[in-house]
């Protein structure tokens, strides 16, 4: 895909394709037009069978600040709804691909919500999150209330968005919001490292596994059971299950092919 974004970079490394937020002198504020070219890009990564992992990260010293505030400051909750953004973030949390995103320096507001949206966080020692809508007179409006009190709970989620107070990434970790804490130096080499080891899993069967952990987190568990069951049947009709127990039996490495 050519770049032909104003506020993000995108390219593609093999089956993986990696999204970089690209305003590093407002620490990637993600103004409305950055928050369309981020689901622009993930909607055709989505759809291009060469790509099997989404990475997203910032560029600059930030993964980034949150919502543009400059932009938001005199809007009217008239506009808002007319222009009714929230649709844009409904769309980036259905991509199908597994995305990871790629945290260093501060994720902050509508940036923690975007980290939150993603199915795997690796952080860098500096990665610093937070809700400071608080402070602003707001709250967070694209899942943040909602996303972090189902990963942490009630009890430091209604701390945090009180409070707006940073959470290190150490801490993050120790809440499960992060799967991976790694010196920042080493950062994105371990995280494109693992990218590539995910990209050789069964792209069909990630599809699904992602569908059905997401229904977990909204369903109850029976309903949740139905989409585990549709699923896992789904898979048997594909070549990628026929190769995954061929190689087994014939103890070789399997070849999936996404089919
Ligand atoms: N917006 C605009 N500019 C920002 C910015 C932001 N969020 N964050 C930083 N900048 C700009 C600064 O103004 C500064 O610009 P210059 O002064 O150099 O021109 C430059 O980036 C560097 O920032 P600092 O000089 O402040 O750098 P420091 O290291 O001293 O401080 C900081 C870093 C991250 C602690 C500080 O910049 C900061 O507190 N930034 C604001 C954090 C924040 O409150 N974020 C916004 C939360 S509200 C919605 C969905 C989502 C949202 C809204 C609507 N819909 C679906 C409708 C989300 C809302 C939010 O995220």
């Amino acid at each position: 895909m050519s770049n032909t974004y104003q506020y993000i970079l995108v390219h593609t490394d093999g089956p993986i394709a990696h999204i970089q937020l690209n305003r590093p002198k407002v620490l990637n504020a993600l103004n409305r037009q950055m928050v369309s070219e981020i689901l622009h890009a993930l909607e055709s990564f989505d759809q291009d069978n060469d790509i099997r992992v989404i990475l997203l990260s910032g560029v600059g010293r930030a993964f980034a600040a949150g919502a543009d505030i400059d932009e938001m400051a005199e809007v009217h909750s008239t506009d808002l709804e007319l222009l009714n953004q929230f649709t844009d973030w409904d769309r980036i949390a259905w991509i199908k691909k597994p995305i990871i995103g790629v945290v260093h320096g501060f994720a902050l507001g509508g940036a923690f919500e975007l980290a939150l949206c993603c199915d795997l966080l690796w952080a860098a020692d500096d990665a610093e999150f937070g809700f400071p809508e608080v402070n602003l007179g707001i709250m967070p409006g694209a899942g943040g209330t909602q996303r972090l009190t189902k990963l942490v709970g009630k009890t430091k989620a209604m701390e945090w968005l009180f409070t707006g107070a940073r959470i290190t990434a150490k801490e993050a970790s120790q809440f499960g919001i992060v799967n991976k804490l790694i010196s920042k130096e080493v950062l994105f080499e371990e995280a494109i490292k693992f990218a590539h080891a995910l990209a050789k899993q069964p792209p069909i069967a990630i599809r699904y596994i992602k569908e059905a952990v997401l229904k977990a987190i909204d369903l109850s568990l029976y309903e949740g059971m139905q989409y585990e069951r549709k699923n896992f049947s789904l898979l048997f009709s594909t070549e990628d299950q026929k190769e995954g127990m061929k190689a087994f039996i014939e103890k070789r490495e399997p070849d999936f092919k996404g089919r």
